[in-house]
């Protein structure tokens, strides 16, 4: 590791010596016929969903980028180096601040709160509730990611890339809701969420012994199939199943590197998500136990992936997004959980701290390295890839993902973006205007926890006939409501909840999430 700290060093003098100065790339005119090379029997229906119109400026087969998506899971805003943590939080972050300075990094990308919705909204480009998964999806549940849904591995692999699913999905175990059946040619990972590798334990000393079913597995999948379990995933396997994730994508990137088709590895790393377990080497790494010295295994094998990309000779033409899919998990787990930085919150509510995380993007010679505070919801990949890749989004539904490529392309100087909706299961429960914060409900501390903090155990209670209204930027935590003297801004707030509930006239959303709601089952 010390000689990639030296290189860090070497690399960001070069940047400095060079002036990494913004050179647009023109982007062609023209997008390839796309040629159908899996057996599905869906595909057909699905490309005639996707429509005609939408020709994006995309480029020829040879031209395009390969992509790569990391995904972190449950990073707050506040621990990595480069967003304020790092070595003040006794866990450095080298590498991941590293991608940030050679990248746009984003201090305003906010999600959805929580795992399954962030990942719904990412991949489907649409607030996960369209797809009626604006929960969690636990065992059980039978809101999964459906046939219906186009993700944007589908849109990519219609346009000729080979794509490739590693580590955790959480967005259903049915067959077709896998990954490699939601058009990855192939899977390697968890269909859950970590903390199932705890269940077996507490299943066998509550007296009940779990079916093979209810064990939690590692998984490999092949497209058209259902995935196969490889091993359980236990407390051990939990420990090093990042070590595993990373090695596989070495492997994946050095080999495509080779081939003419581009390619999309979607890396869903299983950090910092309770429990974090280190591998051996990074055990007792940082100053502050386990979370600690998780975060910085993350960064680490973080780094194995730029590594490859890298010593591949792909890093100009590779577009690598690095972001948390949301807020910390921190009351609950204290102290195996983030920092949520300057903002109150933490994933399972709708505060700051939920929603607003880490998220960068690096594109050489096409997007200029620097931080911004435009606003980018995840779900803006969809259409902004899309754009990139001369790939169509679909014009059967509503995508609310927002194209961005005018301004991380430099051709504007501002985001595209200026609202977001909050889902939390059936509800509308937050509004973002500019740097104003509307809350339709009050999400209110329940559990333990010093302050309120919300998160999965928070009460949401109705408001009485008037919104909260926080300015973010002047009050971080959101503790000061400022409905009675900026009452205007209501009247910014209303058109945008509108308009979204205008769309469900001609498209309406499935029933949606509940884990506590029953009645109209
Ligand atoms: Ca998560």
């Amino acid at each position: 590791m010390g000689s990639k700290l030296n290189r860090l060093y070497a690399s960001v003098a070069t940047m400095c010596a060079v002036g990494m100065t913004h050179v647009l790339m023109p982007l062609p005119s023209n997008h390839d016929d796309v040629s159908v090379k899996k057996d599905d029997e869906s595909l057909p229906q699905r490309i005639s969903r996707m429509g005609t119109a939408e020709a994006a400026p995309g480029k020829t087969k040879m031209d395009k980028p390969n992509i790569v998506i990391m995904l972190a899971d449950n990073l707050g805003y506040g621990d990595l180096g480069c967003y304020g943590g790092g070595e003040i939080r006794g866990m450095p972050t080298p590498r991941i601040d590293q991608l940030a300075a050679e990248g746009m990094q984003f201090t305003q990308f906010l999600v959805e709160p929580g795992s399954t919705p962030s990942r719904a909204a990412l991949l489907t480009g649409r607030y996960s509730i369209r797809s009626g998964l604006s929960l969690v999806v636990l065992r059980g549940s039978p809101n999964t990611l459906q046939k219906r849904e186009i993700t944007l591995a589908e849109m990519l692999n219609e346009v000729g890339y080979d794509t490739s699913y590693l580590g955790k999905w959480h967005l259903g175990m049915e067959a077709h809701s896998q990954p490699q059946n939601q058009g990855f040619d192939d899977f390697y990972g968890i269909l859950n969420s970590t903390d199932e590798a705890f269940f077996v334990q507490s299943m066998k000393r509550a007296g009940y012994t779990p079916t093979e079913s209810e064990r939690a597995y590692v998984w490999k999948g092949v497209q058209g199939n259902k995935a196969e379990s490889v091993k359980e995933y236990t407390l051990d396997v939990r420990r090093t199943i990042d070590l595993e994730l990373a090695d596989r994508a070495d492997t994946y990137i050095r080999k495509q590197a080779k081939s003419k088709k581009p390619f999309f590895l979607f890396v869903s790393w299983t950090r910092p998500h309770w429990p974090n377990l280190p591998s051996k080497d990074f055990e007792g790494r940082s100053h502050i136990g386990d979370y600690g010295d998780s975060v910085m295994e993350l960064d680490y094998n973080t780094g194995r992936v730029l590594d490859a990309i890298e010593e591949s000779g792909i890093e100009d033409n590779t577009i690598v997004i690095w972001m948390s899919d949301n807020g910390p998990w921190r009351t609950m787990v204290w102290p195996d959980g983030g920092s949520a930085g300057p903002f109150r919150g933490e994933l399972g509510s709708a505060w700051e701290g939920s929603i607003r995380t880490a998220g960068m993007i690096r594109w050489p010679r096409h997007i200029k390295p620097g931080k911004t505070n435009g606003m980018i919801s995840i779900m803006d990949f969809f259409p902004t890839l899309a754009q990139f890749t001369g790939a169509k989004i679909p014009t059967d539904r509503p995508i609310d993902g927002i194209d961005q490529s005018t301004w991380l392309l430099g051709k504007k100087d501002t985001s595209n973006r200026e609202h977001l909706l909050t889902f939390i299961g059936g509800d509308l429960v937050a509004v973002r205007w500019r740097h104003y914060r509307i809350y339709l409900q009050d999400v209110v501390q329940a559990g333990n926890g010093y302050i309120r903090m919300g998160g999965t155990q928070a009460n949401r209670l109705p408001k009485n006939g008037y919104p909260l209204v926080f300015n973010i930027e002047a009050d971080p935590r959101e503790e000061h409501d400022t409905g009675p003297s900026e009452s205007w801004v209501v009247g910014k707030y209303m058109p945008l909840v509108m308009q979204y509930y205008g769309s469900l006239k001609k498209y309406p959303n499935p029933k949606p999430a509940t884990i506590t709601d029953f009645g109209e089952r």
